[in-house]
């Protein structure tokens, strides 16, 4: 396990190595309309990514960056420790949870998906992906996928400070600047609106659950618990228990050397709820309040983000 972590670790530490040679402008790349970090994707990866073959017992975790999908990472880690009779302890060492192969489906060399093919099932894939940039085996075999969404408030505010935290994605000066970015298509992995209003047409597939940052906040162990019989692991009271220990913004901050190597307190920043009420300006709430409105609050998934409640109050 040991090697695996410092698989995880080596690769970021690769990828901001790499990108600190590199002038902001030549930061990302378009593929497909889209913007990515030219250090961690490629066209030729996206490329063959499109014929990978997906398997019905492959665990999905699907989140626009910037949703908590490190916190979901953790928890579903550990379910599918507890499905394979693992034993985890109290605190979260980051031992079991990585995987030899970058869990993000299209970050990595193009080869990685032949390699990907020895991997013993469950195998547990994320990606910040939108469904229909996502290989058609997936939704053919009918993977089960967990989608996670954030309220757009904070995701654009915790991806201000990735933006200003990590060398792989380009700096702001200001959070004006970012935010014009954010809202014209400019941030990396597309506009999040566009991610929501895709993602909304597939909701209703009985093979994808959706869960938000905030109910999970709210009431984590009834976010494993549902989490859980979706993918159909039984869980004593005592392991739902540990999941969460496990999976707590503390626990997991205070591993985050360990299991995110020398960025870890970028990944793990503040973890809460209503940060973008710190650094929104009037006009900027306005902004994308109408945005909000006219894109994604009549779509269920809009709903099911409860706007009014997270980005308003
Ligand atoms: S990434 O880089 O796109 O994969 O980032 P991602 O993990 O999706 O999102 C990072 C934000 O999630 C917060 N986070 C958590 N919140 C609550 N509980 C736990 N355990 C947790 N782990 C990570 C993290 O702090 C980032 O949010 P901000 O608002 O920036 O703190």
């Amino acid at each position: 396990m040991e090697n695996s972590r410092k698989a995880f670790t080596d690769f970021v530490d690769k990828a901001v190595a790499a990108a600190s040679l590199l002038n902001r402008d030549e930061l990302m790349f378009s593929y497909k309309g889209i913007l990515y970090p030219v250090t961690i994707c490629s066209p030729e990866a996206f490329k063959a990514l499109e014929s990978f073959e997906a398997r019905s017992d492959d665990v999905i975790l699907a989140a626009y960056p910037k949703s908590g999908t490190n916190w979901l990472s953790q928890i579903l880690n550990d379910l599918i420790a507890i499905s394979q009779k693992k034993t985890l302890t109290k605190e979260s060492s980051g031992d079991a949870e990585k995987p030899q192969e970058f869990p993000y489906l299209e970050v990595g060399d193009p080869e990685k998906y032949e390699r990907m093919m020895k991997l013993p099932s469950p195998r547990f894939m994320v990606t910040h992906l939108r469904p229909e940039n996502l290989p058609t085996s997936i939704f053919k075999n009918k993977v089960k996928i967990l989608l996670l969404v954030r309220n757009p408030k904070d995701v654009a505010t915790s991806f201000f400070h990735f933006c200003n935290g990590i060398a792989t994605l380009p700096s702001y000066e200001t959070w004006d600047d970012f935010f014009t970015d954010f809202m014209s298509k400019k941030a990396a992995w597309g506009c999040y609106f566009e991610y929501l209003s895709e993602w909304n047409k597939y909701i209703d597939k009985e093979n994808i659950m959706t869960i938000t940052y905030e109910e999970l906040k709210e009431n984590p162990a009834l976010g494993v618990k549902n989490i859980a019989a979706f993918f159909g692991i039984t869980l004593t009271e005592e392991e739902l228990q540990l999941v969460v220990e496990r999976s707590s913004f503390q626990s997991m901050k205070k591993n985050s050397e360990k299991t995110h190597g020398s960025f870890g307190n970028v990944f793990f920043r503040k973890g809460g709820v209503r940060d973008w009420k710190n650094i929104f300006s009037e006009d900027q709430n306005e902004k994308m309040d109408k945005v909000f409105e006219e894109q994604v609050a009549g779509t269920k998934l809009g709903k099911k983000l409860k706007y009014d409640v997270y980005c308003k109050a």
